[in-house]
């Protein structure tokens, strides 16, 4: 085949076979018949040797004008072809850009409600200027105890029901901390006043019962500078007691107390109201003035220093504010009790977006 009129043939033949293919294969099919190393195309190219010379300018010309017009036909049908496939396609594949995201097993896992509520707790004094403060869980008696006001023979160590270590060959034995006060002992050690910290964390006591677990979580507050007064404990606790139930209101109740490391000391109820329960007082926490016996033993001089600092029991906290009625179940692992009472891992809690969202 090399006369002009089979090329025309050829051509006619290719172009219609490109016309005809219906899918993107059959079209790859065509060219590679056409075009690929033994295609119909390039077999007459290798007969370009075996032409006489005055023939040989003239039939290349051709074949190579051949080439060209099957090379285009083939890139505009797979054009058409390509356009085709992608409207099919999305006539089928919808995306409801207004469907909540998928979020696979991220989705499943839950906040404990001790964590939120430490989270919580922890926003609002943040947006009160406090930094938290944190310590170790295995504390000394001087930490835990002495410098706190609380001497060996103090009754309130009995109180405390303390997890003791074993006693060293010195005969002093490191504790479980019974409450996070250490961790203010060790701020007002290490640091100078103006003092503003929360000391959120697990505390330990040898305690079990329908309201107690052997180990709890508290977050205890102190400030301490030249002028804090009574004043500001009063407004601190109210600012907190009103983000924290989020009621614009909340009445609040000092009763006069006594702890070994505030004078003077008080307790906190709250009227009842804020978690829909009007009629009732809920004690809620401990604070008072920080005893100049614990300023003293921290090296601050209780002529120039003063502040107030406060305790209150986190799990106890959780259960008013999310009316959760079993204590025990907070720390029973049920994954049941989680999915019903955890929150989800991206409502973070902000004052301004909502604490409880
Ligand atoms: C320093 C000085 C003073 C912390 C305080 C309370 C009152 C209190 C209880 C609340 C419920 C413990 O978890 S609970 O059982 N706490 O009533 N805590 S004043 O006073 C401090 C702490 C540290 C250096």
């Amino acid at each position: 085949m090399s006369g002009a009129n089979d090329l025309a043939v050829l051509e006619k033949d290719l172009l219609a076979e490109i016309a005809g293919a219906g899918d993107l294969a059959s079209l790859d099919a065509v060219r590679v018949s056409a075009l690929g190393k033994k295609g119909r195309v390039s077999e007459l190219m290798s007969k370009l040797g075996s032409l006489p010379p005055e023939e040989r300018k003239n039939f290349g010309q051709t074949v190579n004008t051949l080439k060209t017009k099957v090379s285009d036909a083939l890139d505009a049908r797979k054009a058409v072809l390509e356009t085709a496939a992608l409207d099919e396609r999305l006539k089928t594949e919808r995306a409801d850009v207004t469907l909540p995201v998928r979020l696979g097993p991220v989705a499943e896992g839950r906040i404990h409600p001790v964590s939120q509520v430490l989270d919580e707790v922890v926003e609002i004094f943040a947006d009160m200027g406090f930094s938290v403060a944190e310590g170790p869980d295995i504390e000394t008696d001087e930490m835990n105890f002495d410098k706190l006001n609380i001497p060996a023979e103090h009754p309130a160590r009995q109180d405390h029901d303390t997890f003791y270590f074993a006693p060293k060959p010195d005969g002093s034995r490191l504790l479980l901390r019974t409450h996070t006060s250490p961790v203010q002992i060790r701020t007002m050690v290490a640091q100078k006043p103006p003092i503003r910290i929360i000391a959120p964390g697990r505390v330990y006591r040898m305690d079990s019962d329908q309201t107690h677990t052997p180990m709890f979580h508290q977050v205890e507050g102190l400030v301490i500078d030249e002028s804090t007064h009574m004043g500001h404990l009063k407004w601190v606790l109210q600012e907190f007691c009103k983000a924290f139930f989020e009621v614009d209101e909340v009445k609040m109740r000092f009763r006069a107390s006594h702890f070994p490391f505030t004078e003077p000391s008080m307790e906190v109820d709250i009227g009842a109201e804020a978690i829909g329960k009007p009629g009732q007082w809920l004690e809620i926490l401990g604070c008072g003035m920080v005893h100049p016996n614990v300023l003293r033993n921290c090296g601050l001089d209780p002529e120039k220093y003063q502040g107030f600092a406060f305790g209150v029991g986190l799990d106890r906290l959780t259960m008013l504010k999310y009316g959760i009625p079993d204590l025990r179940s907070f720390f029973s692992g049920d994954l049941k009790w989680l999915s019903h009472y955890g929150f989800s891992m991206l409502d973070v809690p902000t004052l301004g977006g909502g604490l409880s969202t």
